[in-house]
This record gives C-alpha cells, sequence and structure tokens, in this order.
C-alpha cells in the first residue's frame, strides 16, 4: 500500500465504496466523476503507479485485471449493447489518479476519437 494513494485506501477498504465486483486481487467500483451512465473503475488492489511501471513480474496481476472485465461488464448489463475500456498513463493521457486503473464506460454511443 502506497501512502496518501486514494485508490489505495479504497483496496484496503479505509474508503468505502459500492463496489461491483472484488476479489483478491481486483476491486471495481463507480467512477465519482461518470462520463458515461455507466463509468466503472477497475483497479488492482496492488499498488502500481500506470501501466509504463509495469514489469513482466505484474503479468499475471494484469492477466487477472482483463480477465476480470466481461464478468464486470456482465454485472453492469454491457455485454450486450457494448462498452469502451481505457487506461489513460501520465499528463497526456489524462491520468489524474497515479495507481493503474481500468475505466470501463458504458450505457451510450462512444464517439472516436476520444477528446
Ligand atoms: P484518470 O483521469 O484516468 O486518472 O481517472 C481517475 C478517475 O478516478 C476520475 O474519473 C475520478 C475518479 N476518482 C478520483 N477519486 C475518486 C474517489 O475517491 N472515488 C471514486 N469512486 N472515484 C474517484
Amino acid at each position: 500500500m502506497q501512502q496518501d494513494c486514494i485508490f489505495c485506501k479504497i483496496a484496503a477498504n479505509e474508503i468505502p465504496v459500492k463496489a461491483v465486483y472484488e476479489d483478491e486481487d481486483i476491486i471495481a467500483f463507480p467512477d465519482i466523476n461518470p462520463a458515461a451512465p455507466v463509468h466503472l473503475l477497475v483497479i488492482p488492489k496492488q499498488h502500481i503507479t500506470n501501466i509504463l511501471e509495469a514489469t513482466p513480474a505484474d503479468a499475471a496481476m494484469l492477466g487477472r485485471l482483463m480477465a476480470a472485465i466481461p464478468k464486470i461488464a456482465a454485472i453492469a448489463g454491457l455485454t450486450e449493447d457494448g462498452f469502451r475500456t481505457i487506461i489513460n498513463t501520465k499528463d497526456n493521457g489524462g491520468q489524474t489518479v497515479y495507481h493503474l486503473h481500468l475505466h470501463i464506460l458504458g450505457g451510450r454511443f462512444m464517439t472516436w476519437p476520444p477528446g
């Protein structure tokens, strides 16, 4: 756990969230500032700053993160119409919380390219 990391505090249940999915390694919960009718964040409980910090030693954890997406999408009712997954990285990517997280956005049509 990283000191002063808001997502580490959520992962440790120090800050309560309405988790839509949780297992040993991962927790998924609604974004506090939703950009779509369904906007979830999926985080590894292990602190990793962003995808640039990932090493081969993180491959299993990253695989579990990705493999949880279909389960989370099904729970959120997004499998029929689809959804978007996003990982923002550093300033140009729009990363504001420096604990790796994956956005799941759905419930409306997504335009491309993003802003
Ligand atoms: P990003 O810009 O990719 O770093 O996304 C960070 C997201 O995290 C942003 O959409 C707002 C959300 N967020 C920040 N703090 C909290 C929080 O305390 N609770 C929840 N549920 N979401 C948060």
